[in-house]
């Protein structure tokens, strides 16, 4: 029967091309006024994660992580200017896969930093 033996080698190549753990992780950001969480954010490089800042307060804020954003492979959402930007109460997820490294990560928001708005991205 071809079509039977197409449609067996259609889903095993489905299955070879999908590996475990090409899922992405899900981490969730808090962001407050002022400051994010966890702290230091810690992540596996080389594998794919979905980062979802979350803003709790009723102001704007953003994830400033210049090298960390340039550095990785995004492959869904967006971090403009390597900063997620973020409305009051807003969330946005962005999927990349992070390169190994160190990167300090701020809110640029006026003085916002010196409030307490800065994070720590340790990739290894
Ligand atoms: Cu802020």
């Amino acid at each position: 029967m071809p079509a039977f033996r197409l449609a067996a080698a259609a889903a095993l190549s489905t299955l070879l091309a999908a590996p475990v753990d090409a899922q992405p992780a899900q981490l969730v950001v808090q962001v407050y006024s002022f400051g994010f969480a966890p702290h230091p954010i810690h992540l596996a490089a080389g594998k794919p994660v979905t980062l979802s800042f979350v803003n709790q307060s009723g102001s704007g804020h953003d994830f400033s992580a210049p090298g960390f954003f340039r550095d990785a492979k995004i492959t869904a959402g967006s971090a403009p200017d390597d900063e997620i930007e973020l409305r009051p109460h807003e969330t946005k997820s962005i999927t990349l896969v992070p390169a190994r490294g160190t990167y300090q990560a701020h809110c640029s928001h006026f003085l916002h930093k010196q409030m307490g708005m800065s994070d720590t991205i340790v990739v290894d």
